[in-house]
This record gives structure tokens, sequence and C-alpha cells, in this order.
């Protein structure tokens, strides 16, 4: 049996032989462990050579192959910064007034591309299958059957996939559905996605469904399902319930009988912490009795720093938690604590537990796993309260969670209340539920399941490819 190659955009690489990976990687390197495998990305770096020389280095930790490279100052300008995260990720999380789109960049996402397919190529042996992972590589299966690679190949997208009106706002849109297809398993998020996924698609060209779950167009076949992604619950609630550092039982002491509400998220503009803000604000407002009660601790380390809509809102929300802290706090009472700042896992994973009330309100989020993470962090005996927007791929499935529209302040302003008044066995009910759910959709079994998948479609006829040795075009 072949090995499994993992893509990503970045590879997480071993630390002095300890990998440092969080929930995600973590789920991926156990797949690799457990059938021997190699991951396969950028490894974070630029490099001052041109991309075209840069060299692929192959690290060798507990029987995985880790093949990294650099990038050049232009591929990680045009890839990286504009086309994948200031044109794809915008415009699949619905913010197309934030959609910085050049001609050069969707030219250098497709040349990166394909310069990662002539990388992996002499990688791959015949029966491996490979795994690719998220918007930034939805040209590399084309690019690696035009280098006659015929393994099955498997994405899977991390982030919406948003309504046909959306995504045929992107220029180059029919082009990138075309891409798609030359995955042999498309899997979303949600069963939502999937259908915008094959709406858009059916919009755009001829689609027929061959079979349950397989699909034809551009004369290729596939198959296209859901997988919500899971984390570990069991492993978060360990972490979780040990012990607190000695700083942490000092926090914990100064709180006193306050109720404490955490968010924390990297600061990104899907994350919806500036309308989280303002119902912050409209609940002391509204709610004066829980003013000098109450602590909201915001944490959002900085990321994407050099994408302009990622600086406008570090200043917004820097303006707007002054403004708030300004007009409700006291000598004795700062009510909103915001911190820019990244946060060690297990340390994080115990504020969770600490904590009465999570926010979790994106404008839109493919799953968000600090949803699923605050729910298996708690004290079964005595469980906090899930705030959860709508628009986050996990309201699908955390149905038991207080469910909110993050653009109606009212509505999460309320929910606090909600939570703050909430009876200690209505939340022990509501954390049960939850539990369930995230102990049956693990992120084991969202690998597994789609990597079975991955693994069933080989008995899909192979795409249509040129003879070998015939020279092929690959066209942005
Ligand atoms: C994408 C999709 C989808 C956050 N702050 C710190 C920190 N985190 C950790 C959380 C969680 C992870 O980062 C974030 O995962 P999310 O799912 O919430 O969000 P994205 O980063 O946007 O991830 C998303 C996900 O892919 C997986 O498919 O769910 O929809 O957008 O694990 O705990 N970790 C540490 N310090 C921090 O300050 N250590």
């Amino acid at each position: 049996m072949g090995q499994l190659v993992v893509v990503s955009n970045r590879v997480a690489l071993p630390e002095n032989g300890k990998s440092s990976a969080g929930g995600l990687a973590v789920g991926i390197l156990d797949a690799l462990k457990e059938n021997g495998g190699m991951w396969f990305g950028w490894n974070g770096e630029i490099s001052e050579i041109s991309g075209e020389e840069e060299k692929v280095t192959i690290l060798r930790d507990q029987g995985i192959d880790y093949a990294s490279f650099s990038l050049d100052q232009n591929d990680y300008d045009l890839y990286y910064s504009q086309f994948s995260n200031a044109v794809l990720w915008p415009a699949f999380h619905y913010r197309l007034d934030l959609v910085d789109y050049q001609r050069t960049a969707w030219r250098g996402y497709c040349r990166v591309n394909l310069l990662l397919a002539d990388r992996l190529t002499p990688l791959l042996s015949e029966d491996d299958i490979v795994w690719v992972h998220d918007y930034h590589l939805i040209p590399l299966a084309e690019a690696l059957r035009q280098h006659n690679q015929r393994q099955p190949l498997g994405f899977f997208l991390h982030i919406p996939f948003p309504s046909p009106e959306v995504f045929n706002s992107i220029p180059n849109h029919a082009r990138m559905l075309e891409m798609l297809c030359h995955y042999d398993l498309l899997g979303f998020q949600t069963e939502t996605d999937k259908q915008a996924f094959l709406s858009t698609l059916a919009q755009e060209t001829c689609l027929r469904q061959t079979e349950a779950g397989y699909y034809n167009a551009y004369g290729r076949s596939f198959k296209v399902s859901h997988y919500p992604i899971g984390i570990e619950p069991e492993s978060i609630r360990q972490i979780a319930s040990g012990p607190l550092p000695p700083k942490m039982a000092a926090i914990k002491d100064e709180l006193g009988d306050a109720k404490n509400i955490i968010a924390c998220e990297r600061l990104d503009y899907s994350k919806g912490l500036p309308e989280r803000f303002l119902a912050f604000e409209a609940l002391l407002e509204h709610y004066p009795q829980h003013r000098g009660h109450i602590r909201y601790t915001q944490i959002a380390p900085t990321s994407r720093g050099e994408v302009q809509a990622y600086q406008t809102i570090r200043h917004k929300l820097e303006t707007e938690a002054g403004r708030i802290n300004g007009k409700y706090g006291t000598l004795s009472w700062t009510p909103l604590y915001y911190l820019n700042q990244h946060f060690d896992r297990r340390l994080l994973m115990k504020i969770f537990r600490l904590t009465d009330i999570a926010l979790v309100t994106p404008l839109r989020d493919g799953m968000n796993l600090v949803a699923k993470e605050y729910v298996a962090a708690q004290d079964p005996e005595d469980p906090g309260v899930l705030i959860l927007s709508r628009f986050a791929g996990a309201a699908d499935e955390l149905t038991s969670a207080l469910i909110v529209n993050p653009y109606d302040r009212g509505d999460v302003a309320a929910a606090i209340n909600q939570a703050l008044n909430m009876s200690r066995s209505e939340r022990i009910t509501r954390h049960q539920q939850m539990m369930k759910v995230l102990k049956w959709q693990t992120i084991d079994r969202w690998r597994d399941t789609f990597l079975q998948d991955l693994r069933d479609t080989g008995h899909i006829a192979p795409a249509v490819l040129p003879d070998k040795g015939q020279s092929t075009v690959f066209l942005p």
C-alpha cells in the first residue's frame, strides 16, 4: 500500500523532535503516523533566491517525511498575501467589499501551484493517496494531472463555500470550478457548503449525478460530500482539568464573584469582533444590573498582519475597547480586557474551563474549533454557556448552544443576559447534549471518513489525460 501524502499551505515542522502542532495538525499527524506518509508544503520562510531555484528539504521524524520549502518574496506576495488572503478568504467569507483583486495575483497563484506540482511529482509513487487542504491549493490537482499523476486526489475546504452569486463575483471563478473538478473527492465542512458548491457548478456547466454522492462535470467524475471537522474532546478535558499554573490561580482569586466571559480567535474580520464589542456595550447599556459584576476577556492574536484589512480591524478594536472601558469602567472595575496576544494552547484550555460564558460570534466561519474546544474544556458538573453564531459551521451540530445572529447586537446582548441567569441544571443539560455530538464527530472520525472515501474513489475512471511525454500548457 502506498503512503498518505498531505499537502497544505503550511507544514507544522517538528521542533527539537517534539511537535508543537495544534488541534488540526495533530489530527493530520496521527493519520500520517498510523499509515506512514509525507507532509508537503511551505515552511513559513521567505527566501532570497527565486522560487524556481528553491529546493525541497526533507526532514524525517517519527516515520513522517516533512517535505518543505521556502517561498520567494514575489510568490509570497502574489500567491499567499494577495490572491489567497485578499481575494479568496474575504470572498468565501462573504466580504466582497474587502476583495482586492489583481490579475497579477491570480497568475502568481496559479504559477505557485504549478511550482508545487513540479516539486511534489518526483516525491510521489503510483499507489500513494494525496490529501490537499484548503483554498490556497485549488489549482493543484489539475497541475498534478498535467504531470500525469493518477493517484486519488482529495481536497478539503476548511472555510465556507459561498453562495453562487458571491462565488461568481470572483474573477476567474469559472476556471477555479473547473480546477476543483480535477480532484476525485471534494470535502466541505457542512451540507450547506456542499450544496452551495453543487449549485454553483450546476449554474456554470453541465453537472450530472452518476451515483449517490458521485458527480460528473467537465468530463471528469468525482465525489462530493461533507465532513464536519471535530476535536479530541478527551484530550482537551484532561488538559483543561489539570492543575492551574500559579499565575492562573491568582487570576481566579482576583475574579472573585465576577462572571467571566471569554472570546478567543485569530484577529480576523470574519470573526465578528467589532460587532461583538458593540453587543457587549449593548449589554452594559440595557442590562445595567450586570455592571461591575462581569468581565469580558477578548484574546485575539494578530494574524496576516501584512494585509491592509487586518491592520484596519486591529486599529478599530483598539479604539473600541478603549471607548467602551472609558464609558462604563470605574476606578475599581474594567469591563473589557482586550489582549492582542498569542496564548499557550494548554493555558488557553484552562482559561476556557475557568470562564462562565464563551462568545463565539463569527460573521462567517467554516466550522469554528474554539466553540467545540470551549465545550470540551468545561466541568460537566458546572459547565459554562456557549453563545454561538448561526453563521459558524459548528451551529449545525451544537444546536444546544445559545444560537445568535451576530449582526443583531440586541440579540447577542440578550443571549449574554440569558447565559448570566441560566440555572445550573439547564447548563448541565445543554452541555451534555453538546458533548454527545463532540464525542461522536471527533477529529479522528473526520479524518478516517474522508480518507476512506478518498480510497473508495479508486473505482472512478481516471480523468482524460494527455499521453505521456506530450507537452501540456497550464493556463491560468
Ligand atoms: C479555519 C477555519 C475551521 C486561537 N487563538 C489562539 C489559539 N487559537 C486556536 C484555537 C483553535 C484554532 O486556533 C482556531 O481554529 P478555528 O476553527 O476557530 O478558526 P480558523 O483559524 O479560522 O480555522 C475554521 C478550521 O480552519 C478547521 O477546519 O474550523 O472555520 O476558518 O484551535 O484554539 N491557540 C493558541 N493560542 C491562541 O492565542 N495556542
